[in-house]
């Protein structure tokens, strides 16, 4: 296959983008800028892909030697440029690459979805032993919710991620939770979670009921599965 009348062709395809050129200069900063932001992004997909790739290994071990999956499913993102200058500026901080990587936590993020309660404490618990990952901050909001009814274990965390020529410590955002605490935040943060002041107070009362019958619901799941668990042994 000739791949370069297959680019000519793409090329001749490419819809006429409604830019004016001369409004709009690609100027040199414009590219070093633009390039600088695309080192950056490697490095924090490079820190994502370390961390899932450990806890895929996690997985796979428990599921060998006791036959159950601890994760049900990993999920992995790393935050739009909007979404940066949004909380940079939200935040008060400056709008520069320098400002963004030390003052947001959550650029590279992975979500961590367990069957049970005791499954996020345990992956937590092997994550955080090896020697490469340094814990920098942690919130149990499944011991103490938000006052929304939201529900999970979060840690930042920093990995080592290895170039060619350098080394960077990269902070990765982990949320770890239950496939019923991730129903609730998925549906919650459809409906509303970017703009709370639009939801009467009525529906924020009966979102955090839902919650709370959740995490009972979670309880009891978990109860079943020891139960059954000692019936085994
Ligand atoms: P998105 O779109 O999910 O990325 P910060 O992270 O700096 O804002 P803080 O207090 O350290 O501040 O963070 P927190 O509250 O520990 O965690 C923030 C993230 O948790 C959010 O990310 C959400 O993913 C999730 N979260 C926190 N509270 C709620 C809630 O009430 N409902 C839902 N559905 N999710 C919640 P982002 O960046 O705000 O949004």
């Amino acid at each position: 296959m000739n791949m370069d009348n297959n680019d000519n062709q793409n090329v001749a395809n490419l819809p006429s983008l409604p830019i004016n050129s001369d409004a709009f200069p690609i100027s040199t900063d414009f590219y070093k800028t633009a390039f600088q932001f695309q080192q950056i992004m490697m490095i924090y997909e490079s820190a994502i892909k370390q961390i899932e790739t450990k806890l895929e290994i996690l997985s796979k071990e428990i599921n060998v030697n006791k036959r159950r999956n601890p994760i049900q499913n990993i999920k992995t993102r790393i935050k739009s440029p909007e979404s940066i200058v949004q909380k940079l500026e939200k935040k008060h901080f400056p709008v520069n690459f320098d400002s963004m990587i030390s003052n947001l936590n959550d650029i590279a993020g992975v979500r961590v979805v367990c069957p049970y309660i005791s499954d996020i404490y345990s992956v937590k618990e092997m994550l955080l032993k090896q020697p490469d990952i340094k814990l920098i901050s942690e919130n149990d909001y499944i011991e103490c919710p938000k006052t929304s009814g939201y529900r999970s274990y979060h840690i930042v965390v920093e990995v080592p991620v290895y170039l060619s020529k350098t080394e960077h410590n990269v902070k990765v955002e982990i949320q770890l939770r239950t496939i019923a605490m991730d129903f609730w935040a998925s549906l919650e943060h459809q409906l509303h979670y970017k703009n709370p002041e639009e939801v009467p107070e009525s529906i924020r009362r009966e979102l955090f009921r839902v919650a709370e019958t959740i995490a009972m619901t979670d309880r009891e799941m978990e109860e079943i599965a020891f139960e059954l668990q000692a019936l085994d042994n």
